[in-house]
């Protein structure tokens, strides 16, 4: 220390220096807010109009047709700017609005900037228009707890991540009632239109609330938010509508930066093998752009092991076992230990997993109870006072309430979604896992993925299995030739004596295997008496058992779970621009009367002066998928297209980044996202990848 006499904090905080130091207003705040993203072509006119586009079809449910006839006739709008129009056009697209935002669902980067394009526009076409949020997601709606955003709260908010200003929340508006209290709000409000901003479900609630309030006058419009990528649209012919929700390129380079980070430390410190979840509820796409981004050794993509063909189980029954069809746990198990070993083989005992947080979803055997206890549960709820959670707060209740059912249906002889089989099998599911497998729906009735922990789960059985592989000699970890010869040269013995008996591939290779016989130190000594290497009084020399102990595998592993952190992270350049221009699609759909649209922009995948901001009828793109145990009419999930490009350049390159050879592993450094700067990529790899045709 030196001589200067000390200051308390509270001196030290008067102090300017101070100040200016620890102040929340910094630099990368400062350039971040004050970025005015650039606009698309269409945007760069005083006005922009609609010109319906016939290009594009779509299969038509019929239940869309019944459900949603007012909208269902919508067609695909293509926006162009417009220099001169005419005073009527003017009146229309000028007139006085009131404008409503809800944010719906997880956080996704760039919401910010989606409130910030419609406010921009809305004062560019009126200054007299009004915005307003809506807290704390559609409860603000259905509750009418809303708060004009004014050019302040606007601008403090430009291009960060988080839904702060606003919140939001997971309530559905999806009874009559909650449906006639939002109506009511918007006519409190005088709101002109409603603009939704959530994933496939708050689509699906959009469209849904355009057809009732059509009547209303209120206009709505939903946009394509989620970290998951989940939202991808394309027209009966494949053509590309919207290639990606906004959000997904800020989680995907967030976690792909700390799984990076952990591909170095893991070789590094050569000792663990970082298992990290990452999010998407339930499709693989932040899996597989992270698998782009960093090269992680292994990346399971849940919707290629849903096609994954036990291939032995299939021969033995002679084509007949239909389970041989589809991964189990413990297939999954079998598959990640065959590249742990192999990379053990070569010396890398550790390394780094991503598992998909969805992958559960694609497992046959997990899949089957989700379905079942989703049923379960909402039929509970259903016809019960008190929802099912409440009436079995304890794991031992919920069990007792399902082996209830089992047993009436076996006494009584009658169906029942849940039978004795699915108790028995039930029954051998980790305790914790029971748990997770039983916890609340979210308010759609979907299982919540992100609070069981699956890679507990996966890695439970992988450390099971590599037991038994150690114990059968199969998983070893490869011991450098030139590390053995040096080791016994030192301690005056010859390599070359030892080295046939004790390793299995001692004529060929840089890394050598000890034999799958000599799995302990008295095996070890066995098999040098029989090879007459040793007499019984002889001990096993130091040197060697130095080398047989480096030849035994631990399996440490450390957990890790991405998701939230990449939710809340601030928006990659990409999603500031993309998600301000869907900000000003949506007012120019409002601008000009549409209602049941979803706001797009059509070519992301290409550069920005290619970008076309589109509308995209909603009530077309929906199907019935199961919900809250039965089939509902919803906005299609989609999930990753095994044929797409980024899909097969991920598995033509797997093999690579398993790294099971001699060289330095393959990672890709992609580093921490940079508001400014070249280093980053201008948009998502996988993206750019499929935008390559053959
Ligand atoms: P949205 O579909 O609402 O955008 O949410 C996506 C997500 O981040 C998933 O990846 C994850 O499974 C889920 O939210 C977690 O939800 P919660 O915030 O309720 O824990």
């Amino acid at each position: 220390m030196t001589g200067k006499s000390h200051m308390d904090g509270t001196t030290l905080l008067k102090k300017k220096a101070v100040g200016r130091i620890v102040s929340s207003i910094n630099a990368e705040l400062v350039t971040r807010r004050s970025f005015r993203p650039p606009k698309c072509r269409a945007f760069t006119h005083p006005f922009a109009a609609l010109e319906e586009d016939h290009r594009y079809r779509f299969h038509i449910h019929e239940e869309a047709k019944k459900r949603l006839s007012r909208i269902i006739d919508n067609r695909v709008q293509r926006i162009v700017g417009i220099e001169d129009a005419d005073a009527s056009f003017r009146e229309k697209y000028c007139r006085k609005r009131n404008i409503g935002i809800v944010f719906s669902g997880g956080p996704a980067p760039g919401g910010h900037n989606v409130i910030a394009g419609i406010f921009d526009a809305a004062m560019g076409a009126n200054p007299e228009n009004r915005v307003y949020g809506f807290l704390l997601g559609p409860d603000g709606v259905i509750e009418n707890e809303a708060v004009e955003l004014t050019a302040d709260v606007v601008d403090a908010h430009r291009n960060l991540g988080g839904f702060t200003m606003i919140k939001t929340g997971r309530t559905k508006i999806d009874t009559k009632e909650k449906v006639s209290l939002s109506r009511k709000t918007c006519k409190d409000l005088a709101l002109d239109a409603l603009v939704i901003v959530g994933g496939d479900d708050s689509n699906t609630n959009a469209a849904f609330l355009a057809q009732e309030m059509m009547e209303d006058g209120v206009q709505v419009i939903g946009v394509p938010k989620t970290i998951d990528g989940d939202i991808q649209v394309r027209d009966e012919d494949g053509n590309v509508l919207c290639a990606m929700s906004f959000g997904f390129h800020t989680a995907a380079r967030a976690f792909a930066a700390e799984v990076s980070n952990l591909c170095t430390d893991s070789s590094s410190d050569v000792k663990y093998w970082h298992v990290c979840k990452v999010m998407g509820r339930v499709a693989s796409h932040l899996a597989l752009e992270v698998a782009l981004q960093t090269h992680a050794n292994m990346t399971l993509i849940g919707e290629d092991l849903a096609d994954y063909i036990d291939k032995e189980r299939l021969i033995r029954s002679d084509y007949k076992d239909d389970n041989a069809y589809g991964i189990t746990l413990r297939h999954l198990s079998r598959v990640i230990c065959d590249g742990i070993i192999r990379r053990a083989a070569v010396g890398k005992n550790y390394g780094v997993l991503v598992i998909p947080e969805g992958i559960l979803e694609f497992i046959n055997e997990i899949q089957i109870f989700i379905i079942k206890l989703n049923t379960i549960i909402a039929d509970y709820n259903r016809t019960h006072d008190t929802d099912f959670h409440s009436s079995f707060p304890i794991l031992e209740e919920k069990l007792e309430y399902l082996r209830g059912l089992a047993r009436r249906s076996r006494e009584e002889g009658t169906f029942s979604v849940w039978n004795s089989r699915d108790d028995d099998l039930f029954a051998d599911v980790p305790e914790f896992f029971q748990e997770g497998l039983l916890i609340e729906r979210d308010s759609h009735g979907n299982f919540q993925f992100s609070q069981v922990e699956t890679e507990k789960v996966i890695i439970g059985l992988v450390k099971d299995y590599l037991k038994i592989l150690r114990e059968k000699g199969e998983y070893k970890v490869g011991i450098e030739r030139r590390y053995y010869r040096k080791t016994l040269q030192a301690a005056g013995l010859d390599p070359d004596r030892f080295g046939p008996v004790l390793f299995r591939n001692y004529d060929a290779g840089n890394f050598l295997l000890v034999e799958k016989e000599i799995f302990s130190q008295k095996t070890l000594r066995q098999v040098f008496e029989r090879e007459k290497l040793l007499s019984e009084k002889e001990d096993v020399p130091k040197a060697i058992r130095k080398i047989f102990d480096k030849s035994v595998p631990k399996f440490k592993t450390q957990l890790h779970f991405y998701g939230y952190d990449g939710r809340g992270t601030d928006p990659t350049r990409f999603d500031c621009i993309y998600t301000y221009n869907l900000g000003l699609t949506v007012f120019t759909l409002i601008a000009n009367g549409a209602t049941g649209q979803m706001a797009a922009i059509k070519n992301l995948e290409q550069k920005f002066s290619k970008w076309e901001p589109i509308g995209i009828p909603i009530a077309p793109l929906m199907n019935m998928e199961e919900r809250g145990g039965k089939l509902s009419l919803v906005l299609e999930k989609s999930l990753v297209d095994l044929q797409s490009p980024a899909f097969q350049v991920v598995k033509a390159l797997r093999e690579n980044w398993l790294g099971a050879v001699e060289d330095p592993d393959d990672y890709r450094r992609p580093g921490p996202i940079r508001f400014s700067g070249k280093s980053e990529e201008d948009r998502p790899m996988t993206l750019a990848l499929n935008a390559i045709s053959g």
